[in-house]
């Protein structure tokens, strides 16, 4: 089912040539933008009443006002089955132990006597946080964004997710009552691009009532979420881009197969453009992994969106010659979540540069990650990994400087900052330290 790719024969190639010869999926982001351009400026001019009609095209329904009462969410809360709401206290319990240790303090460096300056971190003011919606519902995303948002300190938080057809306009209850589980009371049913513009610029509710704009955007989403984030990316922070959800798995012949095939599938599952990648060195993984997914393939659900995203040309097997070799591929792949199934798993796994998050040993699998590790499950894809990481507390922090000397310890620096000054040809610059020592 799975495109093979021996690398086995010759030395691998530098990383960019590398980079090039891995399967990946292809987004047009850019293309994206082009179409998405009109959107967020019919949002800007016309607010709300634009995002309704958006809703009305896109998600086929027009919900009354963009605000959900909170009451709502209450409701959908006590409506949710309990072993879902169970399941909902645990992840959160742990994605808030594991994001609370991520908490900073102030950092204060004494440069020289009377000189110092402090790191204070202070949280982003107000922030808009998406969860999709499309081939599934993630309460689980919910959990994602606002567990780091809430840990960081952020005073305001707007959650967004589109609006259902079958649910009235409202976004799936099942998200709702995330919501209301984390104490979230501002909640905005628009998705898509028209999302993230409203998020940016703001608006009032059919209702009269102010909708108000945010200072950041995060959360996984469709290319054209992707393609607004990158439109109004300055007007607001964002978190990296979002592609298609990818997993590669580094295995060697000490691999299950069943562990193998069954994670590959699962994250196969979200779309039929993910990627699911293997690099190994044992052919007879692979083989035993194909049989795997051939018939676990066929007796799950959703099968056939995952044989589109098996078969694609974004998944595939890499055979590397030695675990070396498959280390420096993983990397020049940088993939959201890696997973190290080889002998001396913990070992190997510190060895890699470039993944999302990584998944060590046999007990580890990325679905223990989308809702119950703790760690965070919006991730970087499409290669962002080699400069990016998810979504943690630090994403919604500023670090801000604040500089501190006295006048002694100016003095001790002034010749330096005048010299400097008259090397950039900035002299004003230089005057303003020596005038303070003229009199
Ligand atoms: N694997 C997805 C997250 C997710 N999985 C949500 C299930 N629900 C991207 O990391
Ligand atoms: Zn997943």
């Amino acid at each position: 089912m799975l495109r093979r790719l021996d690398l086995r024969g010759a030395p691998l190639p530098r990383t960019a040539r590398l980079r090039g010869l891995l399967p990946r999926a292809e987004q047009d982001v850019d293309a994206a933008v082009h179409q998405v351009q009109p959107i967020v400026d019919a949002v800007r001019e016309r607010g709300v009443e634009a995002a309704l009609e958006f809703a009305e095209r896109f998600e086929r329904v027009r919900p009354s006002a963009v605000r959900v009462p909170v009451q709502t969410s209450q409701g959908a809360l006590a409506a949710l089955d309990p072993a879902v709401r169970t399941a909902l206290e645990t992840a959160i319990e742990r994605a808030r132990a594991v994001h609370a240790d991520q908490r900073r303090s102030d950092i204060v460096t004494r440069v020289a006597p009377g000189g110092t300056v402090t790191e204070r971190f202070l949280p982003v003011q107000r922030v808009g946080l998406y969860a999709p919606g499309g081939l599934a519902v993630y309460p689980s995303s919910v959990v994602m964004n606002v567990v780091p948002a809430q840990a960081a300190g952020v005073g305001s938080i707007v959650l967004a997710s589109p609006p259902q057809a079958e649910h009235g306009g409202l976004p799936h209850p099942t998200v709702l009552a995330a919501a209301a589980l984390l104490g979230v009371e501002e909640v905005w049913a628009v998705g898509g691009a028209q999302a993230v513009a409203l998020l940016a610029y703001g608006g009032t509710d059919t209702d009269g009532a102010e909708l108000e704009p945010v200072d950041m955007v995060t959360g996984p989403g469709n290319i054209y979420l992707t393609a607004a984030k990158r439109l109004l990316r300055g007007l607001i922070g964002i978190d990296a881009e979002a592609g298609p959800t990818e997993i590669a798995v580094l295995a060697d012949d000490t691999a299950d197969p069943v562990h193998v095939a069954a994670d590959l599938i699962s994250q196969a599952e979200h779309d039929p453009s993910a990627a699911s990648v293997l690099v190994t060195t044992s052919e007879e993984l692979t083989d035993a992994v194909e049989a795997e997914l051939e018939a676990r393939v066929a007796a799950t659900k959703h099968s056939e969106r995952i044989r589109t995203a098996l078969t694609g040309p974004q998944s595939g097997v890499v055979l590397v010659a030695d675990l070396d070799a498959g280390v420096a591929v993983v990397d020049a792949y940088a993939a959201e979540h890696l997973e190290i199934q080889t002998r001396d798993a913990r070992e190997v796994a510190l060895r890699v540069r470039n993944a999302g998050a990584i998944f060590v040993g046999p007990y580890a699998p990325v679905s223990l990650g989308d809702y119950c590790a703790g760690s965070n499950h919006v991730l970087p894809t499409g290669g962002c990994a080699r400069h990016s990481a998810g979504l943690s507390v630090q994403t919604f922090l500023k670090g801000v400087h604040v500089v501190e000397y006295t006048e002694d310890a100016l003095r001790e620096v002034a010749d330096q900052v005048v010299t400097l000054a008259g090397a950039e040809d900035l002299p004003a610059h230089g005057e303003a330290v020596s005038a303070r020592f003229a009199r």
